[in-house]
């Protein structure tokens, strides 16, 4: 694949924190020197998840909370793409549970970005999973996406990132895309992407966030020492961000290594029937 699409200026509210994410996205795989026809973008359903209409690559816009299924099917298809899923809180965290939970334990060689605003935006700003309470009317304890990511063994990257952090942004999602295309496995990065029309968070979480790798004892290859330091700072009021894990093996782990090796993917192998004449034909015999 060498063509990839035109894109449309976002149409995204002034301020919203979804630009920076397209802004380092974009500045990673430059980067990183991605083909633009060699990368594909899963877009959820939300503002967030129209992303990839405003960058010069291949995209798709899942159903809501399907985008990550629809990205390890891209990668198992052909995995030489480089693949980004990105989508929102809700789309996410909501409808897309159960897909979230799996993708870590899957360990498929894409980056999943959540651009998380804590609310619903693009349906007008009602609650999401990650919402404070008291936040239109929210009862409910957020969930911490982080911890959850954490409490699962697996070898994945898990970062956190803020928009009114652009270069530290790009640094990491840099990081996340070589982790891929090293065939390592899955790269969950969540960013924190205020909503500015429902729900403008940029001077409270100036205020709190907190870069872990300042804290003492940081060490994101010990799995339990970064649950510890991301729990206590967020029991102290502060909201977590960088780099949470990184497994210590170099290993490749990822799931298409695993299932398809070095082989070509399905997307690119040779299915003509005067090569495969033989093969068809043993299949067929061995039906009847
Ligand atoms: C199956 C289905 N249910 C509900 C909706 C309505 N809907 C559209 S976007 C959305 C939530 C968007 O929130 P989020 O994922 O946080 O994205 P944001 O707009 O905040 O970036 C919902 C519920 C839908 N499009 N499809
Ligand atoms: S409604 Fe919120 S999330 Fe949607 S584009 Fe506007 S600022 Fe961004
Ligand atoms: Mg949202």
């Amino acid at each position: 694949m060498t063509q990839s699409a035109k894109p449309v200026p976002p149409i995204w509210c002034p301020g919203c924190g979804d630009f920076g994410v397209l802004a380092a996205v974009k500045k990673a795989a430059q980067n990183l020197k991605i083909p633009t026809g060699e990368l594909v973008l899963v877009g959820g359903i939300g503002c967030s998840g129209s992303i990839h209409n405003f960058l010069e690559i291949n995209g798709l816009h899942a159903l809501h909370g399907r985008l990550l299924a629809q990205a390890v099917g891209v990668k198992l298809a052909n995995p030489a793409l480089t693949v980004v899923a990105a989508g929102g809180d809700g789309d996410g965290y909501a409808i897309g549970m159960g897909h979230f939970m799996h993708a870590f334990k899957k360990n498929a060689s894409i980056l999943y970005i959540v651009m998380n605003n804590e609310t619903y935006g693009l349906t007008k700003g009602q609650a999401s999973p990650t919402s404070q309470i008291g936040f239109e009317g929210n009862v409910e304890p957020p969930f911490h996406a982080i911890l959850t990511a954490l409490s699962i063994p697996a070898p994945n990257f898990i970062a956190r990132t803020f928009s009114g952090d652009p270069k530290g942004m790009t640094a990491i999602l840099e990081e996340a895309l070589r982790f891929n295309r090293e065939g390592r496995g899955f790269a969950f990065v969540e960013d924190l992407s205020p909503c500015v029309t429902y729900n403008d968070t940029y001077k409270l979480w100036r205020e709190k966030v907190l870069d872990v790798s300042k804290l003492p004892g940081y060490d994101p290859t010990d799995r339990k020492t970064m649950f510890r330091l991301c729990l206590e700072t967020n029991e102290q009021g502060r909201i977590p961000i960088g780099v949470m894990h990184r497994p210590k093996e170099s290993g490749h782990d990822g799931l298409e290594v695993k299932l398809i090796g070095e082989r070509a993917g399905p997307a690119r192998s040779d299915i003509r029937l005067e090569s495969n004449l033989a093969s068809y034909q043993k299949l067929l015999g061995s039906l009847t």
